[in-house]
């Protein structure tokens, strides 16, 4: 079936339109979601890569607890398809950074990563993530993979695998569905400390310099839309560091 006319979320793989569902609806479920003004020219974006349409849809929001909730979903030609999501606490709230990236294409997805990566100069999650995420049961899957060497920014929880079949698929999209409500229960459960402002941006900064470091990303950006383009959407949309607290 010729699926280039349906809206993209349609025309993507299963199991990314299964975790773009479950995203969006925790996020509905926890907050009264305010929009998150993304500048117009970068909210859907087209490009051509070796000669195969890229197409890129955002859609972003914004809560008291954080200043841009990110989802993303793109594909590439008819053989790559991707999500990207994460969530960026404001400078004020002491709280993990979550994300999530899946990538696939041609019926298989080769890399399926979720984690709640601690920010905190002892790079440990708050007390109530750590007592959360140890009580959900942990799934085993058959390929996991080994991250990066910039992967160190991600905690002890981190799932990284190529999931096996349309079983490990829904095991992995449940397993982020659990992150992701812990995530939103401390968020709403967790007041603002200005005093750790300094703190906090350190540790959103190093984040954000490590993302930036994916060169599979890069790479995919580059051959599309050219190398300052891509430079610059890595550095404005994908992972942006903000200098202080907007008041
Ligand atoms: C891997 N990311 C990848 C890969 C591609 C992209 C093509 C390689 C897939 C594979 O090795 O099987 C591409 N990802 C993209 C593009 C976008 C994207 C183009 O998000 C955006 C438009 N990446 C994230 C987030 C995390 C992340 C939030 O954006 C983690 C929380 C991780 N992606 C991540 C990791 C890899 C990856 C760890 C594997 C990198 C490697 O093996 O070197």
């Amino acid at each position: 079936m010729d699926t280039s006319t349906l809206p993209l979320r349609d025309q993507l793989h299963p199991a990314i339109r299964s975790l773009a569902d479950a995203i969006e609806a925790c996020w509905h479920r926890h907050f009264d979601l305010s929009p998150y003004p993304l500048p117009a020219e970068l909210g859907y974006v087209e490009g051509r890569l070796e000669g195969e349409k890229l197409t890129i849809e955002n859609r972003c929001y914004q809560t008291p607890q954080f200043r841009k909730l990110h989802l993303e979903l793109a594909k590439v030609g008819t053989n790559l398809d991707i999500l990207h999501c994460v969530m960026f606490p404001r400078p004020d709230y002491a709280l993990p950074m979550f994300g999530t990236d899946l990538v696939g294409g041609r019926g298989q997805i080769s890399a399926a990563i979720a984690d709640l990566s601690p920010t905190s100069p002892t790079r440990t999650l708050p007390a109530g993530y750590q007592s959360a995420l140890s009580q959900l049961p942990a799934p085993t899957f058959s390929q996991p993979r080994d991250l990066p060497p910039w992967g160190d920014i991600f905690s002890s929880f981190c799932l990284f695998i190529r999931p096996a079949d349309a079983t490990e698929e829904a095991v992995f999209v449940d397993r982020v569905s659990a992150f992701l409500d812990i995530h939103c229960q401390q968020a709403i459960a967790t007041r603002p400390t200005p005093e750790q402002t300094p703190e906090i941006l350190a540790g959103q900064h190093n984040y954000c310099t490590k993302q930036q470091q994916n060169d599979k990303t890069r790479r995919v950006l580059e051959k599309a839309f050219g190398k300052e383009w891509a430079d610059h959407y890595m550095t404005t949309v994908l992972f942006d560091l903000v200098e202080q607290v907007e008041t």
